[in-house]
């Protein structure tokens, strides 16, 4: 029996290692990486953390999909439909209708982390609004002793490193290739130290985090509701990290993402995180829901449009999965293969058992996570599948969790469904 019992994390950052070692696609055959669950509880760790010991792994460690590639030859990139109807990587549109969708087909490695040009846009900065950065204040009134007005000043001594976080927006469709969807570093101030700065009256439960939102041009289509707020309880906020926002890829917010601070929220959609943040008021329990709590009722997933606060679930992402990109590839034995590249992101616990179907969610096959595996859910990882269809045709495709224990109510509802079609 082994010292260590193998989590599955454990056992990817060992698949990790191994893509680097002896092994080559020389005696790949698909199908082979399919390793990955191993049995709960009984699965050793033979090879531990060093190289010298791997070499005894050999037998029971078959190399993964991830490896099958080399030697082959990449002969195109076939597009994921359907089709977007906007052009992708350039923004467009104005006011609270200008948007920048993020091609997201060419994620790799080296590009989890959106630069700032490119990180996907939902209104833009508004045209009414005339405070310059340095004169900015957000005010903690409501229900407090006193109320307090912050000025950036007093912010800036308190901003600490954050982490890369992923950011969606609840809108997020096929229509746009899935492009309201980006990855930045964040720099802010947690939002426990804002809190310390009030002296909270008993009734106060909860938090209205109130952006500017003012534009001269209308909503086409009244498509946005004027308001941008979101009343959470302090707990939710506490349990997520919440931050005020001041720097992204570490320069200076850029005005479009809500120059001087914003919200930001980790693993709730994009709605959430108020941007060009002005006011924060403490209420209680019979807050009345905000017009921006409303517009994205059913997009968050709520029952109904709720008219208190107290009555929205938390709006986070739940466990969610999509192909980014498809290349077909000759391989070294001249058969050709497709390899499909995707995403996961959101949920809140670590898991690397994700399937992929290729007929709409009938029958699934693994997929392979070939890199570092993901020890939290803030970002997004990659993930690979490499497909050998019969015969040509279009494909529906959708991924699943393999654990029932995590949520996937967008996956389950076939919300990141891409299509494939080949001759
Ligand atoms: N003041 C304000 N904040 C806002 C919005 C808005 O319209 N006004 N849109 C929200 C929505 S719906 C999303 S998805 C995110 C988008 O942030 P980004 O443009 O920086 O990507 O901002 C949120 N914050
Ligand atoms: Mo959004």
């Amino acid at each position: 029996m082994s010292r260590f019992p193998m989590s599955p994390l454990h056992h990817l950052q060992r698949r990790w290692f191994l893509q680097g070692s002896a092994f080559t696609g020389a005696n790949l055959l698909l199908g082979c990486g399919d390793d990955e669950a191993a049995p709960g509880g009984t699965g050793a760790d033979p090879g531990g953390e060093n190289a010298t010991s791997r070499a005894t792994t050999d037998e029971e460690q078959p190399p993964g999909r991830c490896d099958s590639l080399e030697g082959g030859e990449l002969e195109a990139t076939i597009p994921l439909g359907p089709e977007p109807q906007i052009p992708l990587d350039q923004k467009f549109g104005q006011g609270w209708d200008a948007r920048l969708y993020h091609d997201l087909s060419i994620l790799d490695d080296d590009t989890l982390v959106t630069p700032n040009e490119l990180f996907y846009i939902r209104t833009e900065r508004p045209d009414q609004l005339t405070v310059a950065p340095e004169d900015w204040t957000i005010t903690l009134e409501g229900l407090v002793a006193e109320t307090v007005t912050l000025r950036m000043s007093d912010l800036e001594p308190l901003v600490e490193p954050m982490g890369v976080h992923v950011l969606e927006c609840s809108g997020n469709s096929d229509g746009g290739a899935f492009g309201l969807l980006s990855a930045a570093e964040w720099d802010g101030v947690p939002l426990a130290a804002i809190f310390d700065r009030v002296d909270a009256m008993p009734a106060a439960t909860r938090v209205l985090i109130e952006g500017f939102d003012g534009h001269s041009v209308p909503s086409r289509n009244n498509h946005s509701t004027p308001g941008a707020a979101w009343v959470f309880t302090f707990e939710e906020l506490l349990e997520a990290g919440a931050f005020l926002a001041t720097h992204m890829n570490g320069e200076l917010l850029p005005p479009d993402h809500g120059e001087p601070v914003r919200l930001f929220v980790p693993g709730w959609y994009g709605c959430c995180h108020i941007k060009w943040v002005q006011t924060m008021q403490w209420v209680s329990d019979d807050a009345p829901s905000t017009s921006q709590m409303r517009e994205f009722a059913s997009r968050t997933h709520q029952n109904g449009v709720p008219n208190l606060a107290s009555q929205f679930r938390p709006a986070t992402m739940s466990q969610s999965a999509m192909p980014v990109r498809v290349e077909r590839w000759r391989l070294v034995d001249d058969t050709v293969a497709y390899r499909i590249v995707g995403v996961m992101w959101g949920g809140a616990t670590p898991t690397d058992a994700l399937s992929i179907s290729f007929d709409g969610g009938r029958s699934f096959a693994p997929v392979d996570f070939c890199r570092p595996p993901p020890t939290d859910n803030q970002s997004w990882s990659l993930w690979e599948h490499l497909w050998q269809p019969t015969e040509g045709g279009t494909f529906t495709v959708r991924l699943r969790v393999d654990d029932p224990m995590i949520p996937t109510i967008r996956l389950d509802g076939g919300w990141y469904d891409r299509t494939i079609t080949l001759a």
